[in-house]
């Protein structure tokens, strides 16, 4: 079997990271292959970052190199209803997936993102997935997405902070970590602060595996059929879909 992980922002250090996390989690035999588009945002913090890496993100999927499913390793699970419009196989967020993880092991769950602008796609996500009455709160721990790539920054410091304060105030009985980023800070928190700590990178790996495993592929009936023939204008003629 082989998991396409695609990061959607075109950071590599951060693809390498995912790569490894995704590696860790997968099943004896699974073969993980990561990548990221070559054009498009270093980070995805908002609507507009989101919207920029979509080009560069299904032109990932559009490659398709032999995958048996894919991932999208980015937590607002950036352009996932339209990569399942052009892939047949299964595509898998990592928000879409942690939060699925954590209602199955506790009764309410907080997310942790990085900035205040990341909250409303995170929350609307969860609506969309029918889990917004297990989410007792999404949280912002005021990190940028690439300070989680500096050494030695305070980012582990300052989302445990946020993490404490989501115990303390939420009711929360399980994290999950809102950044593809964060995707190495799981165990470590999980081991200070007490509760179970969902990486999305690790649930969706299982997911995709699953989902693989059982010949699932995804519907092409109506929300999910491939994009109608047309011819797109300017830039954009290049991504114009045949049908
Ligand atoms: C992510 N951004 O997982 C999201 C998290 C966020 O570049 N990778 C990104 O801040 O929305």
């Amino acid at each position: 079997m082989r998991i396409h992980i695609i990061n959607p922002n075109t950071t590599a250090s951060m693809t390498r990271k995912i790569e490894e996390a995704a590696r860790a989690a997968a099943s004896p035999g699974v073969e993980i292959l990561a990548t990221n588009p070559p054009s498009g945002p270093p980070s995805i913090e908002g609507y507009f970052d989101e919207a920029y890496s979509l080009p560069g993100l299904l032109e990932e999927i559009g490659n398709g190199q032999g995958a048996d499913a894919f991932i999208i390793a980015c937590f607002d699970d950036t352009g996932l209803d339209a990569a399942r419009c052009v892939a047949e196989l299964p595509v898998i967020g990592i928000g879409e997936a942690a939060f699925h993880f954590a209602s199955l092991i506790a009764h309410k769950f907080s997310v942790v993102t990085t900035l205040a602008r990341s909250l409303a796609p995170i929350e609307h996500n969860l609506v969309k997935y029918g889990l917004a009455a297990r989410c007792a709160r999404v949280r912002a721990s005021n990190v940028p997405v690439l300070a989680l790539e500096e050494p030695g920054s305070l980012a582990r410091h300052t989302i445990r902070n946020e993490i404490e304060r989501a115990l303390a105030e939420d009711g929360a009985e399980a994290i999950v970590l809102g950044c593809a980023g964060m995707t190495d800070l799981a165990r470590d928190l999980e081991q200070a602060v007490g509760v179970p700590v969902l990486d999305g990178v690790a649930c969706a790996v299982a997911l995709a595996e699953g989902v693989a495993r059982l010949g699932l592929r995804t519907s092409k009936r109506n929300t999910y059929a491939a994009p109608l023939a047309k011819s797109y204008s300017g830039a954009f003629a290049p991504f114009s879909p045949r049908g």
